[in-house]
């Protein structure tokens, strides 16, 4: 019966992600956004300004219905759909695979890579590290062909300085064929050891391989889900170690509480989401969901709200119309790269 349910729910999962697979964003209105960094995305905060006023002899008819493009923290409510088509001559990165061996897994392994198309060790470059959803692996976001299109085009746009995107395992389990992922208590502490594995032996590897801007100036952490939820587990975690955390559509689990899936014990009391007084943290977390989300439904936003009660600063926004999918991916990282590197 359990096997059964874990089959369903995988089942429903990956039917959602293909669904996102290769979406095209319906065009919208936020194509001025694609010029902004977050800095002058700050100083735009008039475009939230309703501009189509009712001719004055116009009868009004109804409140304004026009969405903002952008929210008041320079968050684009949906990535330009032009960001996310290739464009003819551009050259765009491949993903590679490559192992490490974890100390603290006792054992190899693996993990996929986006170099910038023009990587030269000449240079120093920023580094994501990129979370997937449950049932995930290495090869999730790699499987992705939008992801090298969009950070391609964001980089030759300037929207964003050029990284090293890092898409690890995060079933940090020592023994992954005794140990498999699943919706129990037990099947949730391999996510949870990823931030060690991360810190400790995945980042120092990626240090000693690639030409990277070392420590926490070249650390950054972002997921969808699952992952969302393992980024901000290892911010809490390690506060100090990354400079820029985006969590897309965390899943529920980081305290306590119950969905159709399962229950959660969760890995921290909600009272211990907390940033000791002058520790070095994140300099922006982005949390964010899509407005329609089958999946996590409303527990980004309650972490919104405990982060918000427990004085964390953070952004929230809701991408509209998205469900558990790419529209609701290609946001979060639209808004998030432009800080990377900076
Ligand atoms: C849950 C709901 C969703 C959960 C995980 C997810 C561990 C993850 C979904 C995904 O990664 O897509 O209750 O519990």
């Amino acid at each position: 019966m359990k096997k059964m349910i874990a089959v369903c729910a995988i089942l429903a999962l990956a039917a959602l992600t293909c669904a996102g697979c290769g979406e095209k964003t319906a065009k919208n209105d936020t194509e001025e956004a694609a010029t902004m960094t977050p800095t002058q995305a700050e100083q735009n905060q008039q475009i939230l300004e309703p501009s189509a006023t009712p001719a004055p002899t116009e009868t009004p008819t109804a409140a304004p219905t026009a969405t903002p493009s952008v929210t008041e923290d320079g968050m684009a409510l949906l990535c330009p759909s032009d960001i996310l088509k290739k464009r003819e001559g551009a050259k765009y990165a491949k993903f590679e695979h490559g192992t490490y061996y974890s100390e603290y897994c006792g054992r190899e392994r693996g993990y996929t890579v986006l170099l910038p198309v023009d990587y030269t060790p000449e240079k120093k470059y920023p580094v994501v590290y990129l979370l997937h959803g449950i049932f995930g692996d290495e090869n999730s976001f790699a499987g992705n062909a939008t992801l090298p299109v969009l950070i391609g085009n964001m980089i030759a746009d300037g929207l964003c300085e050029e990284f090293i995107l890092v898409c690890p395992a995060m079933f940090a389990a020592s023994d992954d064929t005794a140990q498999q992922p699943g919706f129990t208590a037990e099947q949730m502490i391999p996510y949870d050891r990823f931030a060690h594995d991360l810190t400790k032996c995945l980042m120092p590897y990626i240090e000693k391989t690639y030409s990277v801007i070392e420590g926490r100036e070249g650390a950054n952490i972002a997921g969808f889900s699952m992952g969302g939820r393992e980024t901000l587990y290892t911010i809490i975690t390690y506060p100090e170690t990354f400079k820029y955390a985006c969590a897309i559509a965390p899943a529920p689990g980081l305290v306590p509480g119950k969905d159709r899936f399962m229950t959660h014990e969760g890995s921290y009391a909600e009272d211990e989401i907390r940033f000791a007084e002058g520790k070095t943290i994140p300099e922006k977390i982005i949390i964010c969901c899509g407005t329609k989300d089958s999946v996590v439904g409303k527990f980004p936003l309650s972490y919104h709200e405990l982060f918000t009660k427990n004085g964390i600063a953070h952004i929230w926004y809701e991408v509209p119309n998205a469900d558990h999918d790419d529209k609701a991916q290609y946001s979060g990282l639209y808004n998030y790269l432009p800080f990377i590197g900076r």
